[in-house]
């Protein structure tokens, strides 16, 4: 399966991101918390040094919540902190602002020793596309705000939000790019949504995603379809196109139609919390 996505503005994203890290402090990186390391681009590593570092393992409500702490651990172990969140009802948003503070220890610390005093932790949020970065920016400064006041000020041509009197947000968010030459990365993302369905084979991947939930989620396919996962993948989709009545002109199976509505279901947790990428075992 070739997926293929060269879009040509992420140079023009990578230069702006690099600008945009000279004004900061601390890096807000949002990963999918189904596809952890798929969605992330290990460019902002070597991008971010010398910036303190948080991962926010956003969709966490999506995803496994073993495999959410599996990854959770697993970041850590690489010295970052980690907090799991959903973006969209705002869960584990209130937590982030003590890690915060924590993150940006030694940043405060040295600011005191040097006699500044109360200067905030600036910070920016960054991601791959269709990650939950503006969801995220819009639940927390939101959240953030209506307790302190929304007090938006411009700093050399950027927009930041003041989020409380210790911490302000890039209110652009930096746009990270996948590691799209990984046919393997590819798929997940194409799985969780993040790369467009119409330059894709719907029906090969979904069943590459059936042959998945049948290995590491048996009964998801069962509980939702009526289907048997005996079978083998093609024929999953076959039972899914049956039950549910996807049908071309003349009673002909519709299977791009069945596997549309896989990937609806999947993509929104209707057949469970599901991870695609599970945690290296340390
Ligand atoms: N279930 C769930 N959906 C989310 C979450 N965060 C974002 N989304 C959804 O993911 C999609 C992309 O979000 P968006 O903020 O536009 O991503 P951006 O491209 O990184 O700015 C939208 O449909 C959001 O509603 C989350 O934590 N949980
Ligand atoms: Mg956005």
């Amino acid at each position: 399966m070739n997926v293929q996505w060269y879009p040509g503005h992420m140079t023009k994203a990578k230069r702006q991101m690099q600008e945009d890290l000279k004004l900061i402090d601390l890096i807000i990186e949002l990963v999918d918390a189904r596809v952890p390391l798929s969605s992330r681009n290990p460019d902002i590593d070597r991008l971010g040094q010398n910036k303190s570092r948080l991962i926010l393992l956003n969709k966490a409500d999506l995803a496994d919540e073993r495999q959410n702490e599996a990854w959770k651990e697993y970041f850590q172990g690489k010295g970052f902190h980690v907090v799991k969140v959903d973006s969209r009802n705002g869960a584990g948003m209130k937590n982030i602002q003590n890690v915060i503070q924590e993150a940006c220890k030694e940043k405060i610390e040295r600011d005191r020793k040097r006699g500044i005093k109360n200067r905030p932790v600036r910070a920016m949020v960054a991601g791959i596309p269709n990650v939950g970065k503006s969801t995220f920016i819009n639940t927390f400064a939101g959240k953030a705000c209506a307790k302190t006041g929304n007090r938006p000020g411009v700093t050399k041509g950027k927009q930041w939000i003041r989020l409380n009197k210790n911490v302000e947000l890039l209110d652009t968010p930096g746009i990270l790019w996948p590691k799209f030459e990984d046919q393997e990365v590819g798929i997940r993302l194409a799985f969780v949504g993040s790369i467009k369905d119409d330059i894709l084979n719907m029906e090969e991947l979904a069943l590459t995603l059936i042959g998945y939930l049948k290995e590491k989620y048996p009964g998801a396919l069962n509980a939702r379809y009526e289907v048997s996962e005996q079978e083998e993948a093609l024929s999953v989709l076959e039972g899914i196109a049956r039950v549910r009545g996807c049908l071309k002109k003349g009673e002909e199976l519709d299977y791009a139609k069945a596997s549309g509505l896989l990937f609806d279901d999947f993509r929104s947790g209707k057949l469970g919390r599901i991870t695609l990428e599970w945690a290296p075992a340390e």
